[in-house]
């Protein structure tokens, strides 16, 4: 098999790239080792900047995310049983966030791209890159039970976190920042509307909380006499502060809703609304970049290049900045020939990718309860939360990391 663009992963990074390289008129091939149902029930990110829903809707996937997708202009920190609304439209000039899952969108651009674009192989696991420096790298993989071949012009790992791209890069010409935390987060999926209408992100003495959603979703009564009357049912997304490590199933439903509501606790009559827990699980943090994100023709994007802690909410958002830089390199290599954009690829997406690290990695310090947390540690982190609520600067400062960075396109065209 042979192809221009040879992509690794289906996740919002190969997916959206696929979208992208199809709209341009450059054909690509996506391997992806799961299934399509695992791909599609994946739980994972919430949060679209201004931006990654610009880009979702100048790429053709924006419908649904416009139509159901929830448009939040704040969120709220918690301290000290007290709150603190941070506005974001009034802060960055109109800036805004969008509430809808990372699930959605790969389902709206798996349904495009195999409505409308290339080939996209499911259970179909990469299993090296290879001649990654050389004119005409390969793509080994499983398919079927057989071993094929995709031959490229260029190899794009969007394979995430423990992909096999990377390892094309000799270990000599790379270099690995990194670090880890002695906590991850208990997530849960609850059927019960959130109680309140934007996040919340608690800093409380017995760790973080967040209180998420995911935008409602209609379904129709499956009894027949009611068969007409839509159920719009909410779901909360809620995150606990654990320690590393922690396995979910040793958390009962109860003493999930009662460490959340004693973390989110205010002096008002504040109430946090408990329902039946659907999902569970645990996930770990941490910071990593792998520098450079290209050797020769490969081209890394996502979490295969970098993760960020959650708390910043930037990952997803990360992985859609690399693919419309690598799609705006490889289109302005292909209508004027010059490898200019291509060849700065790794600086570009690296410069944004350090100020989502800092900044993920600020929000982290700023909430979390580090196991050996000092009684002055504790006093410092409220001192900087108050700054916040108190200083229109430092607010501003959070509010525009949190909305995101222009993406740059050129003439108001996020694409260009
Ligand atoms: P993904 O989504 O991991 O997709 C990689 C895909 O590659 C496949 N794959 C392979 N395919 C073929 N051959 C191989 N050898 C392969 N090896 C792997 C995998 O099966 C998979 O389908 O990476 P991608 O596309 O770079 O996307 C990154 C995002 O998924 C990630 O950064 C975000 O989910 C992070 N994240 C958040 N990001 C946000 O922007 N906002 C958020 O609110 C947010 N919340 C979160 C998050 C991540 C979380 N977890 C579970 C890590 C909340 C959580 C809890
Ligand atoms: C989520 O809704 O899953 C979510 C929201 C904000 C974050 C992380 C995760 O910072």
């Amino acid at each position: 098999m042979r192809t221009t663009v040879g992509i690794i992963g289906a996740g919002p990074a190969g997916l959206l790239l696929a979208r992208l390289l199809h709209n341009a008129g450059i054909d690509a091939v996506v391997l992806e080792s799961r299934d399509r149902s695992y791909v599609e029930r994946r739980q994972r990110a919430g949060i679209l900047e201004q931006g990654t829903a610009d880009v979702l809707r100048a790429a053709g996937a924006g419908e649904r995310m416009d139509r159901e997708g929830l448009r939040h202009d704040g969120i709220e920190l918690r301290f000290d049983r007290r709150r603190h609304r941070v506005d974001f439209p009034a802060l960055t000039g109109g800036r805004s966030v969008t509430v809808y899952a990372q699930t959605e969108v790969c389902k709206d651009l798996i349904a495009l791209q195999l409505r409308d674009g290339g080939p996209l192989l499911f259970e179909a696991e990469a299993l090296a890159v290879e001649d990654a420096g050389t004119d005409a790298p390969r793509i080994r993989f499983r398919h079927e039970g057989r071993e094929d071949v995709l031959e490229c012009a260029y190899v794009v790992g969007c394979d995430g976190f423990w992909g096999v791209a990377r390892k094309a890069i000799p270990a000599g010409l790379a270099q690995v920042f990194e670090r880890t935390y002695p906590f991850g987060w208990l997530g849960i999926l609850a059927d019960v509307p959130p109680s309140h209408d934007e996040l919340v992100y608690a800093r409380h003495d017995r760790g973080f909380a967040l209180l998420s959603m995911r935008p409602p979703v209609t379904r129709h009564h499956p009894s027949k006499e009611v068969a007409s009357l839509p159920i719009e049912s909410f779901v909360s997304r809620l995150y606990l502060q654990v320690p590393d490590g922690t396995d979910a199933g040793t958390w009962s439903d109860e003493e999930i809703w009662d460490e959340l509501e004693r973390r989110f606790e205010t002096d008002d009559d504040w109430r946090l609304e408990r329902g039946p827990i659907t999902q569970k699980s645990v996930t770990p943090m941490r910071s990593y970049v792998h520098e450079p994100m290209r050797h020769g023709r490969l081209f890394l994007a996502g979490d295969a290049a970098h993760i960020v802690p959650p708390t910043g909410a930037k990952g997803l958002n990360l992985a859609v900045g690399d693919v419309v830089t690598f799609a705006r390199a490889l289109t302005h290599q292909q209508e004027t020939g010059s490898p200019e954009l291509l060849d700065a690829y790794s600086a570009t997406c690296l410069r944004r990718v350090w100020q989502a690290e800092r900044f993920s990695y600020d929000m982290t310090a700023l909430l979390h309860r580090a196991p050996a947390a000092t009684a002055f540690e504790d006093r410092l982190q409220l001192a900087r939360l108050e700054r916040i609520a108190s200083s229109r600067a430092a607010e501003t400062d959070l509010a525009e990391a949190y909305t995101g960075f222009p993406f740059g396109g050129a003439g108001g065209d996020p694409l260009r």
